[in-house]
């Protein structure tokens, strides 16, 4: 397997294209588009809307390499019966009841427009989509099972938000022993305080939970 190597914090980020995987956490138009879960908690809704095109950029590279593209969503069934009480009555006492009829459709519940994946970043053929319903990818889905049975190591890490999913993803494979990697600036939070925070919280401490930087590094270590 030949390596590759991306500037990053704390040091380098070392990897092969066998066995890593791109995953672009939650890029759904419920928090990237108006009338979305985001808005309705009563966020703007810019900075997760304006990482789009780079994130496409990264997606790009990912594509033309041969990289695993694995793609999550957060939702739930219509029947909200895989929604605990507590995130459903947390949502409705901010106005953004899960379940609840929206501009575009039922907030957050799986097969509504707004739940699915932006137009820019709409998954292929061959990509991997994981229907998640909290915010740790890894709970109540087989994305271990898949990364393990394709033996990915390393993960590289970007989507929405920086502070809740995308941290809580980061942390939970960290313990399952992955390798990640979070790309910066093609993850956003609503508050860029969140965002900063987040990012910092991931490469302290030498690596604590993995490594950080920006696209254009990894990209750089591919060429
Ligand atoms: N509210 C918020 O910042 N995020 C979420 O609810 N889900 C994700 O981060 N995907």
């Amino acid at each position: 397997m030949k390596t590759y190597s991306a500037e990053a914090l704390p040091y380098e980020f070392d990897f092969s294209l066998e066995d890593t995987a791109l995953v672009i956490i939650d890029m759904q138009r419920d928090f990237c588009e108006h009338g979305g879960f985001g808005e309705k908690l009563g966020n703007d809704i810019s900075l997760t809307k304006g990482i789009i095109p780079t994130v496409k950029v990264m997606l790009d590279k990912a594509r033309e390499v041969g990289m695993t593209v694995i793609h999550t969503r957060e939702g739930h069934r219509p029947d909200l019966s895989d929604c605990p009480p507590a995130k459903l009555n947390r949502g409705r006492k901010q106005g953004a009841g899960i379940g609840d009829e929206g501009p575009m459709g039922r907030i957050l519940v799986r097969g509504e427009y707004g739940h699915d994946i932006v137009d820019e970043l709409y998954p292929i053929e061959g990509e991997i989509v994981i229907d998640k319903p909290g915010k740790d990818a890894f709970y109540a889905t087989d994305l271990e099972l898949i990364l393990r049975t394709r033996g990915i190591q390393h993960l590289i890490v970007c989507g929405v938000t920086t502070h809740v999913c995308v941290s809580t993803t980061i942390r939970a494979a960290n313990d399952r022993g992955f390798d990640c990697l979070l790309l910066s600036d093609c993850s956003a939070a609503f508050d860029p305080a969140d965002h900063e925070a987040a990012v910092r919280n991931i490469h302290q401490q030498g690596g604590i939970f993995g490594w950080a930087t920006t696209h254009d590094k990894v990209i750089a270590a591919l060429e």
